[in-house]
This record gives structure tokens, sequence and C-alpha cells, in this order.
């Protein structure tokens, strides 16, 4: 498919590209999500949950969620690979059982374990410009991640401070429950879209439940933390 060449090396050469002039469906959009992560010949590490705030997707002018795929190498962060990178906090699941149905994913031990988490978000749009299908096509902008220390899985720890700070300074302070109304529904909300895209999430996968807060710009050798009540600190 031509969308995900062109995404592709738009990621290699660091240089945007138009928005597609097409029009294509969500079915489609994860067909070039597909095409554009077998380009990037790596295996899965994990998923993610994009859009999962009511005010993003209000601003963005879309009714659902979008689910990312995850790679190994997107866990070196390094600024200098991006394009205009954005980073966010996040809830972090670690996946404890094989989901290929959306029951597998509401049984005891799916998710075994939960860290605090940043997501590095760059768009290979230009000016971070996009459609819902067009996102969806481009790896719903994911790029990088970072995990903090992993904790016992406790279905209690779902509403909890979140203290995001750059440079030593609070840029947002807010609540895990941001992420659509409770990060634990993020289980379920992605196994229902990986089935609709014929995914399985895998033992030992990791899911990015969404974001708890806006994102910021992420600048060169910045420092970047956040601490979520319970779960503890990532720095970047
Ligand atoms: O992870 C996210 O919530 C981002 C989803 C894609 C939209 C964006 O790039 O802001
Ligand atoms: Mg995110």
């Amino acid at each position: 498919m031509k969308l995900a060449q062109a995404l592709h090396e738009a990621a290699l050469s660091r240089t945007p590209i138009p928005q597609p002039v097409d029009d294509f469906d969500v079915a489609t959009a994860y067909e070039i999500q597909e095409e554009l992560l077998t380009l990037r010949g790596e295996p899965l590490s994990g998923v993610k949950l994009g859009f999962t705030s009511e005010g993003k997707r209000r601003q963005m002018g879309v009714n659902d969620l979008i689910l990312g795929r995850l790679t190994p190498s997107m866990a070196e962060v390094d600024v200098a690979k991006y394009i205009h990178p954005r980073v966010e906090p996040e809830v972090a699941y670690l996946v404890g059982r094989r989901i290929e149905t959306v029951e597998d994913a509401l049984r005891p031990g799916a998710v075994v374990a939960v860290a605090a988490g940043l997501e590095v978000i760059d768009s290979r749009y230009e000016n971070f410009r996009f459609s819902l299908e067009s996102v969806i096509a481009d790896n719903t902008s994911a790029a990088g991640y970072a995990i903090g220390p992993w904790k016992a899985y406790d279905p209690d720890d779902w509403n909890l401070g979140v203290l995001f700070e750059i440079d030593g300074r609070p840029v947002h302070v807010g609540s895990t429950g941001a992420i659509l109304g409770d990060p634990r529904r993020a289980v379920v909300e992605a196994a229902r879209l990986a089935v609709q895209v014929g995914l399985a999430i895998e033992e030992g996968a990791l899911l990015l439940a969404g974001a708890a807060t806006p994102a910021e710009p992420l600048r060169e050798g910045a420092r970047v933390q956040v601490e979520i009540q319970r779960l503890g600190k990532v720095v970047l």
C-alpha cells in the first residue's frame, strides 16, 4: 500500500508527509497500519489505546477509540529519531494471558501488573494534523514509551493522582480516572478493537491504557517525569 510505504519513509527520514487525499474507511486504515508494522520488521511488544479522553475525541470530532501497535525499538526513546514529538503520561498494564476475545479480557489474570508510563507520540503527518482514519493508518502516532517499575495489579488502584513534570516543574496534574473514566476499562476496549482488526494480545504484552493529561512537546535534553500515586515514577 502506498500510504504505508510513505509513512514508513516519513519516520525514517524524519520528514512529515501531507494528509492523504484519498478517503478510506477505518477497516482499511487498520490494514494500512498492519502493513506499516510489517515494513518496520519488528515483533510487537504490546498495544496502545488513543483518544481515551472525551475531551480529545470531541476536539478531534471522532467518536471511537483507536488501537496502535508497540514494538521493542520504541522503548529506546531518543529525541533525535522523531519529527515533532510530544510526550504524555499513561497507565501501563502487563497482560498476563493471551487475549483473543473480549471475554478473555474479563477473565482473572488478564492483567498481572501495572506501572506508571510515558508515551511519545510523533505524527508522521505535517503539523500533527490527521483524520481518524489517517491517524489509525499512522499507527496512532505511536513512537516511543517508557515504563516505571511494575507493581502487582490491584483493581483498587484505578483513580490515582498524576503529576507530570518537565525539568522539575509541574506541567499537568490529573488523575488516572481521566482515562476512559476508569483505566481498567482499557483492557476490554483494547480487546474489542484487537478482535475487530484480527489481532491477539499476547501474554507478556504491554498495554498503554491512554493519556491521563494533555501531551507536551518533547524537547531535546528535557527531563520528563511522571509520578502516579501508589504506582511510582517513570523518568525519561
Ligand atoms: O496516544 C494517543 O492518545 C494519541 C493518539 C493519536 C492522536 C495524536 O497523535 O494526538
Ligand atoms: Mg497515548
